[in-house]
């Protein structure tokens, strides 16, 4: 007889509770939904993938790592996000060669109009032309700062989203062909920084593509990290890098992200903001004292893995979420 009863009130409970979580679940995508916290960042996931990119190599236009890291990528967007997109494109360097490339687009709920755009660079420098070694100045670099830790903290940026979305679309970038221009030494003109970035903002992969604003990460891994307020950042889209710089303080990250202007660097989010009909902000690594303006291991040999903080990783993708529940 208890055992009867027992049963009943455990199927009575069931009768009350599955219709409950049963509705949470099936709420159609574009109905008012009240904001849901989002999970934490999580610095060793985001430090595995930039040690992931690292392993195949240097990802060097025209060569075998560089081919296989684009499969990965775009694997790692299609497990993560609601649509990817691989935009092929040529690259023409100032070498007088020419390159196939891909810009890597992976989307979050593509039918909400208002979007952020988060983005960062893929490739890596073909030569260490900073290294201190003049022996080593010819040879590529496995960028674990400049390039893969900004692709590594949006891919976990990606792996949150998955499991929780904000309020807005967001679509992630990564841009191919940043990092092939000219030597210091060779003081070539022209815009040979930035080809896939150029490439974006001129042929998007949406036809009429645009965003509420863009953030754009490079270098984002050296321990103890400063992040000055980029010039060209400043001077196109002020509103964005005071979100950006206050959401950072208000999560007792100031340390990181300083409140005074740094460089003004020719990086992607110049030709973004030059072509495309959005502004994008650079945060971006900035030691004056170091005398080329960026961390003492940039186009050098050492910009390796083992000069990766998780730490910093996590102050940049906490604050990127933050910002993201914000809108
Ligand atoms: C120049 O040095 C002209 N631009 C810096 C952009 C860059 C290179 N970011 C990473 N590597
Ligand atoms: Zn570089």
């Amino acid at each position: 007889m208890l055992k009867i009863k027992t049963i009943f009130i455990l199927l009575a409970m069931a009768a009350i509770l599955l219709p409950a979580c049963d509705r949470t679940k099936k709420a159609p995508k574009d109905s008012p939904q009240p904001s849901v916290a989002l999970p934490a960042f999580d610095n060793d996931s985001a430090y595995h993938f930039v040690k992931a990119q690292t392993d195949f190599g240097p990802r060097v236009l025209g060569t075998e790592a560089h081919e296989n890291c684009r499969v990965w990528l775009l694997n790692k967007l299609r497990e993560y996000c609601d649509t990817v997109y691989n935009q092929s494109f040529t690259a023409k360097t100032y070498d007088g060669k020419s390159w196939p490339c891909a810009n890597l687009i992976g989307s979050f709920a593509p039918e909400k109009t208002k979007r952020i755009v988060l983005a960062a660079h893929w490739d890596a420098r073909p030569f260490a032309d900073h290294d201190p070694n003049p022996a080593n100045r010819e040879t590529p670099i496995d960028g674990a700062n400049d390039g893969a830790s900004g692709v590594g903290v949006l891919l976990e940026i990606a792996r949150q989203l998955h499991e929780s979305q904000p309020n807005v679309g967001v679509d992630i970038v990564f841009f191919d062909a940043e990092d092939y221009g000219p030597r210091e030494s060779e003081s070539i003109p022209g815009d040979w920084w930035g080809l896939g970035a150029q490439y974006w903002a001129k042929n998007p992969h949406i036809q009429g593509y645009t965003a509420s604003y863009g953030i754009l990460l490079d270098m984002v891994g050296s321990p103890n990290a400063q992040f000055m307020q980029e010039q060209f950042s400043l001077r196109d889209a002020q509103d964005v890098v005071r979100k950006v710089w206050s959401t950072a303080y208000e999560l007792g990250h100031g340390q990181y992200f300083q409140n005074r202007p740094g460089g003004v660097i020719t990086d992607d989010h110049y030709y973004v903001n030059k072509y495309a009909p959005f502004k994008m902000i650079d945060i971006i690594h900035y030691d004056a004292a170091s005398g080329t303006g960026f961390d003492p291991v940039w186009h050098t040999l050492n910009d390796n893995i083992e000069h990766i903080d998780k730490n910093t990783l996590g102050v940049v993708g906490t604050t990127l979420l933050q910002v993201l529940k914000n809108e």
